[in-house]
């Protein structure tokens, strides 16, 4: 009977210990593959390029020009951005008012090098320069701010400029004579 009790301990604690061990191993993975760095869009399975633009007549720009300036006030809220899309004119200074509404964000538009902290309560500025080619940039949160971080996308639209529109028309013109 003592024997067969000490063989029980042995298998339960055995049993135990393996369980132990398995999982700190899953625990040690679950949390390796949660270190990806979230501000690197392409680690969400994102496309970062931008893409042309079909249709410019729907958009209206963001924001108001003061001074030659596009002034805009840009919110983050758990998981967007406010105005969406955002919407400026190739070429242009941009001066984004940025606050977040709820947690810490951060905006990034990977292929102009934008990135700032948005932060919580208060706005901050941040500045850019638009692109000259017009199309579609996307825009992603570049702070991990919960479950839905890698699907905080948003879109900074370009459109032609009032002068490279001109052109284009320009062109159209001279090749319907
Ligand atoms: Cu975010």
């Amino acid at each position: 009977m003592k024997k067969q009790h000490g063989n029980l301990y042995r298998a339960t604690g055995t049993i135990g210990l393996i369980t132990l061990l398995a999982l700190t191993l899953w625990s040690q993975y679950k949390q390796k593959s949660n270190e990806h760095d979230h501000s690197d869009a392409l680690q969400h399975g994102n496309t970062i390029a931008s893409a042309p633009l079909k249709d410019t007549e729907k958009f209206i720009p963001s924001g108001a020009l003061n001074s030659g300036i596009r002034i805009i006030d840009y919110d983050a809220y758990q998981y967007r951005f406010v105005p969406e899309p955002l919407v400026v004119y190739a070429g242009e200074s941009v001066e984004l008012r940025l606050k977040s509404n709820d947690t810490k964000h951060g905006v990034m538009i990977p292929e102009i090098n934008f990135s700032a902290e948005m932060p919580l309560g208060k706005r901050k500025i941040a500045t850019f320069k638009a692109p000259l080619k017009a199309g579609e940039y996307p825009i992603f949160c570049s702070i991990f701010c919960g479950s839905d971080h890698g699907d905080m996308r948003g879109k900074l639209i370009v459109l032609p400029s009032p002068e490279q529109k001109g052109e284009i028309q320009h062109e159209q013109a001279h090749s319907n004579n």
